[in-house]
C-alpha cells in the first residue's frame, strides 16, 4: 500500500495500534482481504482489520456499561447517522423546550453527541474514564450483539440497546459511495464488483451483513425490553410510529400535550436529512476522529440500488439473504 493512500485512512482500518498478545491472537484467527486488498481477520465469527479488533477487545474487557446507558448499534451505512441524531434529540428534548437554538444537533455533527465506542474511546488503546458522561449517556458501536454481551454481561447492566438496519443492497450502495468520498477518488467499476463480491461472500468490517442484522433480530426477540430492533426503511415510511416506538422503548414517551403541539414532527424535521446536511457545522470541517462531516450526509432514499446494480447482481444478493435469513422471521422486503 502507497504511503501517500494509507495516510487518509481511518485509524481502524490500520494495524499500527495492536498490542503482542493481540498480534499472536491475530496470527491464530481465520484471515482474508477486503476488497480493497487490505487485512481482515475472522474473530469468533467476525471480520476485523487490526486496530479495530484490537478496540473490540478492549471494548469488551473494559467497558461497563450503566443501567441509564443507551447503545446505539448499526452495521456501517445502516442508518446509524439519523439514529443517533433522532435518538439524543429524544433522550434530551425537554433540556431544549424552552430553547430549542441551543440544540446541539444544531452546532454539533450527530457522530460527536455520540461517540463509537470502539472506533473512538476505545480506540488507540485507551481506556477512557466514561464516569466523567453525564446520564443518561448515549454511546454507538457497530459491533455485533454477541461481542457487545460480553461487556454488558460483565456489568450485568439492562440498559437499552437500539439497533438500526437497512437492506443490503442500499447498505453496499452507501458504503461504496462511502468508500469513494473516503478514498477521494471514484473508483473503478472493477472495485465496485469485488466489494459487491464481498458482501455477497460476507468479507467486510463487521460482516457478514446477516450474522449482524441476525444476532440483534434475535436478541430483541429474546430480550424485548432491552434490545430493540428499528429498520431504516421503516422510519422513512412511517416516521412518526416509529419515532413514538423509539421514545416508548426508552422510557420517555410522547405525552398527549407533546403530541398536540408537534413534538414529535419537530423532532423529525431536526433529525432529518435535509436539515442536517444543511447546518455549516456538517458542511465543513471533520468530526472528532478525523472523518469529513459531509461525509455521513447524501441521498437517504429507499431503493438506490436500483441506479447502481444490475438486475444479476441484485438477484445473487437477495438469493443469499433470503437463504442466510430463512426461519428467522426477519424479513426485507
Ligand atoms: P455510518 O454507519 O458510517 O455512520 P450511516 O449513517 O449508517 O453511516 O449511513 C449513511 C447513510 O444514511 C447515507 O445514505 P445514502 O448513502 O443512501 O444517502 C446517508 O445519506 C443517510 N443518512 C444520514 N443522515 C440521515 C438522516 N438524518 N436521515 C436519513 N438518512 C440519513
Amino acid at each position: 500500500m502507497e504511503a501517500s493512500e494509507e495516510s487518509h485512512l481511518p485509524n481502524y482500518m490500520k494495524d499500527d495500534n495492536v498490542s503482542q498478545e493481540t498480534k499472536n491472537l491475530i496470527a491464530s484467527l481465520p484471515s482474508d482481504k477486503d476488497f480493497m486488498g487490505y487485512g481482515l481477520y475472522n474473530y469468533k465469527g467476525c471480520w476485523y482489520y487490526p486496530n479495530t479488533l484490537q478496540a473490540v477487545l478492549d471494548v469488551q474487557k473494559h467497558f461497563k456499561p450503566r443501567d441509564t446507558d443507551i447503545i446505539l448499534a448499526s452495521l456501517p451505512k445502516g442508518g446509524t447517522t439519523w439514529l443517533k441524531s433522532l435518538v439524543f434529540a429524544v433522550v434530551h428534548r425537554e433540556k431544549y423546550r424552552e430553547n430549542p437554538q441551543t440544540y446541539p444537533l444544531l452546532s454539533q455533527n450527530p457522530h460527536d453527541l455520540v461517540p463509537f465506542l470502539e472506533i473512538e474511546l476505545y480506540a488507540n488503546s485507551q481506556v477512557p474514564d466514561l464516569t466523567k458522561f453525564p446520564s443518561p449517556m448515549i454511546f454507538s458501536t457497530h459491533i455485533h450483539l454477541q461481542a457487545l454481551r460480553e461487556a454488558t454481561k460483565k456489568a450485568s447492566s439492562p440498559c437499552k440497546i437500539v439497533y438500526v438496519c437497512r437492506g443490503i443492497k442500499d447498505t453496499f450502495v452507501s458504503g461504496w459511495h462511502y468508500r469513494n468520498m473516503l478514498h477521494r477518488t471514484k473508483m473503478d467499476q472493477a472495485t465496485f464488483e469485488l466489494m459487491f463480491d464481498a458482501y455477497c461472500r460476507g468479507v467486510l468490517l463487521y460482516g457478514p451483513y446477516w450474522e449482524h442484522v441476525l444476532s440483534y433480530w434475535k436478541g430483541s426477540l429474546e430480550d424485548k425490553e432491552n434490545v430493540l430492533f428499528m429498520k431504516y426503511e421503516e422510519i422513512i415510511e412511517e416516521p412518526r410510529i416509529q419515532v413514538k416506538r423509539l421514545a416508548e422503548f426508552l422510557n420517555c414517551p410522547f405525552t398527549a400535550e407533546e403530541e398536540e403541539c408537534g413534538s414529535v414532527e419537530e423532532i423529525l424535521k431536526l433529525c432529518s436529512l435535509r436539515n442536517l446536511s444543511n447546518l455549516e457545522v456538517n458542511k465543513k470541517g471533520t468530526t472528532r476522529i478525523g472523518l469529513d462531516s459531509q461525509i455521513f450526509f447524501r441521498k437517504g432514499e429507499v431503493g438506490d440500488w436500483k441506479n447502481h446494480l444490475t438486475p444479476q447482481m441484485a438477484k445473487t444478493v437477495d438469493e443469499i439473504i433470503e437463504n442466510r435469513l430463512q426461519g428467522s422471521g426477519l424479513i426485507f422486503q
